[in-house]
């Protein structure tokens, strides 16, 4: 596992990791309050815990890259610069909404930031981010993309599939496996023999690289590497990161089945990212603790006002909005 302690990043990267991680904690913490007050539908599959991993890969995308996510897709659309206003909407389903309140949670996407959208269909995204890598090798734009999956995903036959097509074709995509060690109530022990994700690498011929998802800064590193290797046409990286997930599958409290020892989540809790990557800052005098909070405050400000916006915003009238945007048509 790629460690880096003591390995160095710029003082403006780090501030940048941080503040991309803050923004994604306080977006899925309120999502995850106001959804236990009873007030958005659906569901909601929160990223809580696994900040690293879209913060460390988005900062080295370029805003032209793109990415597929997943059921658990609120941080990657945050960390890739989507607009928390149109999304707060969409958890609301009100109108103003990134799907005009169609969609939900798992239907989130932006074209214009690269964000080709969440999936709640398990490995989904991956072929799309390989299609996507294949567009951007025919037209030779310079393009790189990111498929974001998890554990349980990389079962999956389109993750074999796409796997094999990207290296075949030495595509310019990253495969990044958020590793949290769960297939919703499933121990990973339970439903693969490897330990590692990344060893399924070796089988399409590509590197697989394990990294510690916790760690901001060992993910941006690793990610960079890939992404550099993409775009350059050495082809495609599989990234493994090892994360964990603070709240249940769903929801914040989920399930009262105990598939998880307290012992376990204290244990991941005590390594949080973004306690880490705040000890760092500090110990290297990038930022005092002061200036650290005031991160808090103006994104919490932000993510306060997007609520606002979200909550004021109108429900989709039946009479108008029923049939919008739907395309599949009994009307001669
Ligand atoms: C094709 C498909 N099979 C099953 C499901 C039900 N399902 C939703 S999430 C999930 C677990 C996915 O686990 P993982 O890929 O590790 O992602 P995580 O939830 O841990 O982020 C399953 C089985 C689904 N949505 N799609
Ligand atoms: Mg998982």
């Amino acid at each position: 596992m790629t460690t880096v302690i003591g390995e160095q990043v710029e003082v403006e990267v780090l501030r940048d990791l941080h503040e991309r991680m803050v923004r994604i904690r306080l977006f899925e913490t309120e999502a995850g309050r106001l959804m236990e007050a009873g007030r958005l539908p659906g569901f909601l599959h929160l990223y809580v815990g696994q900040e690293a991993v879209a913060a460390g890969v988005m900062s080295t995308l370029a805003d032209t890259d793109q990415i597929t996510s997943t059921h658990r897709g609120h941080g990657h659309a945050v960390a890739k610069g989507a607009n928390l206003r149109e999304m707060y909407a969409e958890l609301f389903g009100k109108v103003t909404g990134y799907c005009h309140g169609h969609g939900g949670s798992m239907h989130i996407n932006d074209l214009s930031i690269g964000m080709l959208g969440a999936n709640g269909i398990v490995g989904a995204g991956i072929p799309i981010a390989v299609g996507a890598a294949f567009a951007s090798a025919y037209r030779d734009d310079g393009g790189v993309a990111v498929a974001f999956f998890g554990d349980g995903a990389s079962n999956i036959g389109t993750f074999h599939e796409a796997a094999n097509l990207a290296a075949v074709l030495r595509l310019p995509v990253v495969l990044v496996c958020e590793n949290n060690g769960y297939a919703e109530f499933t121990a990973q022990a339970n439903h693969m023999l490897l330990a590692d994700v990344a060893d399924r690498a070796a089988a399409y011929g590509m590197p697989g690289e394990v990294v510690d998802g916790m760690d901001v800064v060992a993910v941006h590193l690793a990610a960079k590497r890939a992404v550099t290797r993409a775009r350059e046409g050495g082809g495609p990286t599989l990234v493994e990161a090892k994360t964990y997930r603070y709240y249940d599958h769903q929801g914040v409290k989920g399930l009262r089945i105990q598939y998880r020892t307290q012992e376990e989540i204290d244990a991941w809790k005590a390594r949080d990212p973004i306690d880490a990557a705040e000890a760092r800052m500090i110990e290297r005098g990038d930022s005092s603790r002061a200036e650290l909070d005031a991160v808090w405050q103006r994104v919490r400000e932000e993510i306060a006002e997007a609520i606002a916006f979200a909550e004021a915003s109108s429900d989709p009238d039946p009479n108008t909005d029923l049939l919008r945007d739907v395309y599949t048509g009994t009307n001669a």
